[in-house]
């Protein structure tokens, strides 16, 4: 058995795993990892960003468009603090994360050292990080190392992947020992689950037998790669497909099947299908409240009236919101190449579903005719349909689009069509402000040759303002889109509608008159060395992104949107005891036969 540091095995086991970045920041607690990635750069390399926030969002993104999980390196207490709301990001929206945190000497447990958190128990920065990661270990002696980083990196990238995390005391790091490096685990969608021949026989007679059938596909079936094995079955069946934020350019969001995204900020088509269907297959998706209208049943799905299938790899996910007719613990691509040869075996070679595509060309078209129009408007400030068109028509199909949270983000789950999996990124379970401007550092590194464009707001970016120098330092070519409407605007609307018209608090101005107050986000941005454009009218747009896409330099557009134009909500969104208000395009729909009050 070789003799190794602590820091030295890591680092092995970490290029083992085929793992191609550290993204992380010093500190005194994690310095002795540093040198061992130093001897190792030709094979790993150490990105250090400014604020251990954008390391984890970095990460997280990087496995989002990779399928291949980043390690993070932060120092033991306030810099390890940092990274609790990222990993929360991806947590709930099951990225993986390899989070390598540092701790106190062993021999200073419990003595209050420089950094310790002990109120409870010694050196418990696990507990910290314990509702945000899958799993928590810690090594305190190099020999327990081999265990911990085989199961730390098997159990992330295992059934529904998630961060987890390695607590590294001071020591461990420096000591060594007699140890043996352990086999790499095995790479991240190796080992699948299927469905029993029995469900999937039930499953594809209730599909069959079905007059308005639709799929929901949610970040498993991306997450499963089986963009492919689904867009083959719509195709096959005439199944239109309603996609979550995570799951979206699975199938081309421009065929005519796909019909976006469900729940308030969703497309009318979608809601008028999800509440009308007979039978909806949910694939890897959760009916969060944000894409079941809050559950409320009539404006997005109406369940138990309409049957369900349900299929996920986490059994936590099967009814938890509903509960289905059929739940089947699955993977995505297995399950959907399962039913693919099902079909097969009966000979099966297409769908019934004409009228029910028909009645849904209708509601495209309606839907068409009210949304259209103001995408050709052209203004001052821009208005945000123009943002998201000029967008579409300037990516191309594996552009990378990294959305960051607030009235942008809803504009962009409304009529964004992303044309490939793992194109779009969304934080969405947590919705964390900054993984938009973050991220797309992180999706750069994953995809160097393909543009990559941060949508983000101008509160979202003024929490994470240094990621500039980090394109600049690593010389990373970002464009950033700056949604700029003076304050957190998202917020004021809710505080709008809910206390008559009031604000306070929720918008960006200057002195007692209130002036709307921004900086100068385009200087800021060339005082780091990005070069920056300010974009006050719609005319000017897309040029400007042209441009800074062309570049290949990391670049800011800094652009001025209409904070007076609200996205048209077509279903609903409810937060007890606040009343919800009724869709302002189309309307709920409750079946007569339905058992629901
Ligand atoms: C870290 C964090 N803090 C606070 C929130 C609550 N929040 C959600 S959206 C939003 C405003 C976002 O402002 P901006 O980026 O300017 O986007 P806008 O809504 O104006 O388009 C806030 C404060 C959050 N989601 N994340
Ligand atoms: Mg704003």
């Amino acid at each position: 058995m070789p003799r190794m540091k602590g820091a030295e095995l890591i680092t092995d086991y970490l290029i083992a795993n085929d793992i191609p970045y550290v993204f992380g920041i010093c500190g005194h607690g994690n310095v002795g990892m540093l040198d061992p990635l130093y001897e190792a750069r030709d094979h790993i390399k150490l990105v250090s960003p400014r604020h251990e926030q954008v390391a984890a969002h970095m990460a997280d993104a990087y496995f989002r468009v990779r399928h291949q999980p980043v390690a993070t390196l932060t120092s033991c207490g306030p810099g390890s603090a940092n990274i609790v709301m990222p990993l929360a990001c991806a947590l709930t929206d099951s990225s993986a994360v390899f989070a390598i945190t540092a701790n106190v000497p062993t021999s200073q447990f419990n003595r209050s050292p420089f950094q310790e958190i002990n109120r409870h128990f010694q050196a418990d920065f696990v507990n910290v990080l314990r509702p945000v990661v899958k799993h928590s270990y810690q090594p305190t002696r190099v020999d327990m190392l081999p265990l911990a980083l085989r199961q730390a990196m098997t159990t992330m990238l295992s059934g529904r992947p998630g961060p987890v995390n390695i607590d590294v005391p001071f020591n461990v790091f420096q000591e060594e020992d007699d140890v043996e490096m352990p086999p790499p685990a095995p790479p991240f969608n190796t080992q699948r689950s299927g469905a029993s021949p029995d469900d999937i026989a039930r499953a594809l007679d209730m599909i069959l037998n079905a007059q308005r059938p639709v799929l929901f596909i949610g970040h498993g079936v991306t997450l499963s790669e089986a963009s492919r094995e689904l867009t083959e079955f719509a195709k096959k069946l005439g199944i239109p497909v309603i996609s979550s934020p995570n799951g979206m350019g699975c199938i081309d969001m421009t065929d005519p099947l796909s019909l976006g995204f469900i729940g308030r900020n969703g497309a009318f088509p979608a809601n008028e299908a999800g509440r009308r269907s007979d039978v909806v297959i949910a694939i890897g998706g959760r009916f969060d409240d944000r894409s079941a209208s809050s559950w409320m049943p009539g404006y997005s799905w109406n369940f138990p009236h309409t049957k369900l299938i349900h299929v996920d790899v986490d059994p936590a996910e099967l009814g938890r919101n509903y509960p289905p007719d059929l739940g089947i613990l699955a993977d995505a691509r297995t399950f959907l190449r399962q039913l693919l040869a099902e079909l097969e075996r009966r000979g099966v070679k297409s769908g019934g579903t004409k009228e029910w595509l028909a009645d849904i060309a209708k509601w495209r078209a309606e839907w068409e005719t009210f949304v259209r129009p103001n995408f050709d408007i052209h203004a001052s400030p821009m208005r945000p349909e123009r943002v998201v068109a000029d967008c579409q028509a300037v990516l191309p199909a594996d552009g990378i689009i990294c959305c960051d949270v607030g009235v942008s983000h809803n504009w962009y789950m409304q009529f964004w069509n992303a044309r490939k999996p793992q194109t779009m990124l969304n934080s969405w379970g947590f919705s964390g402000m900054g993984f938009g401007a973050s991220g797309a550092l992180g999706a750069k590194l994953a995809a160097p040759d393909r543009p990559v464009v941060a949508v983000t707001g101008d509160g979202c970016f003024t929490m994470v303002p240094h990621v500039l120098c980090t394109a600049v330092e690593y010389d990373i070519p970002v464009v950033w889109v700056i949604w700029n409407n003076f304050g957190w605007v998202s917020i004021r609307d809710i505080q709008l509608g809910m206390f008559g018209g009031r604000e306070y608090g929720t918008m960006f101005h200057q002195g007692a008159n209130k002036k709307p107050f921004n900086p100068d986000f385009a200087a800021w941005a060339r005082a780091t060395g990005v070069e920056a454009l300010t974009v006050t009218k719609s005319e000017d747009f897309r040029g400007a992104l042209e441009h800074a896409i062309k570049a290949n330099k990391p670049f800011l557009l800094d652009v001025h949107v209409d904070a007076e134009v609200r996205p048209p909500s077509t279903g609903a969104w409810e937060l007890p005891p606040t009343p919800y208000k009724e869709p302002v395009f189309g309307q709920r729909f409750i079946p007569d036969a339905a058992p629901v009050k």
